[in-house]
């Protein structure tokens, strides 16, 4: 059974999200704050979450981890066949949720809520927000039509960028406007999933 190291709120959000849509059982290790978990420290050197044990396999990236599911447990659901065409399209969504889009967020965060007040940057703030508001400018066209990001079918590549999305909403980066409203009913569609819920609950189950 598939071990994974959590903490709420954390990436590792994504692969609780996966192992539920999935049906697929598994164990928690959820981590404490301010508490030393050993096992954790052995499995992950860069102290990074998500972390996934499963027998000789660790891994702690979460996209990586969500191809290894696929692949090992998927039974090609969550993913276009390997063979099609859409399966590039699908892995450049995939990547995409953890890149480009991430990017942006992740300098807000720094300089928002991880950093001391003294040394956030006003300048990087206002920087990552126009930066994030061309991405999602794009994304919102790109959206049209399109029920989930590779168009009629729920993949993992909604799962990634869907927890991505969780990020700028909670930093209420998403608005109704008519230049991000797809985006914002995609994300919404995505935060009505019972995979989801469960996924982002104060996981001690
Ligand atoms: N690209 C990695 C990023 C992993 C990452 O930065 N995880 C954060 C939690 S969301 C973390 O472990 N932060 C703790 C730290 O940086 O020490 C992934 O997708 O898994």
């Amino acid at each position: 059974m598939i071990t994974l190291f959590h903490a709420p709120g954390s990436r590792s959000v994504r692969i609780i999200w996966l192992l539920e849509e999935l049906g697929l059982d598994y164990e928690l290790e959820v981590l404490k704050r301010g508490e030393i978990n050993q096992a954790f420290i052995k499995a992950s050197p860069f102290s990074k979450l998500p972390t996934i044990i499963d027998g000789e396999v660790v891994m702690s990236e979460s996209v990586a981890i969500v191809q290894y599911i696929l692949q090992n447990y998927g039974e090609g659901r969550l993913e276009p066949n390997h063979d099609s065409e859409a399966y590039a399209e699908y892995l450049q969504w995939l990547h995409f949720g953890e890149s480009v889009l991430i990017d942006p967020i992740v300098s807000i965060l720094i300089n928002k809520v991880f950093r001391p007040e003294e040394h956030r940057h006003e300048y990087s703030i206002k920087s990552a927000e126009k930066s994030f508001m061309k991405v999602i400018k794009t994304l919102n066209s790109i959206m049209e039509g399109r029920t989930y990001i590779m168009g009629d079918d729920f993949t993992a590549a909604d799962i990634i960028n869907g927890y991505t999305l969780r990020l700028a909403d909670n930093l209420k980066l998403l608005s109704d406007a008519p230049e991000t409203e797809n985006v914002v009913c995609y994300f919404r569609s995505l935060q009505s999933r019972a995979a989801y819920q469960k996924a982002i609950s104060d996981t001690t189950h």
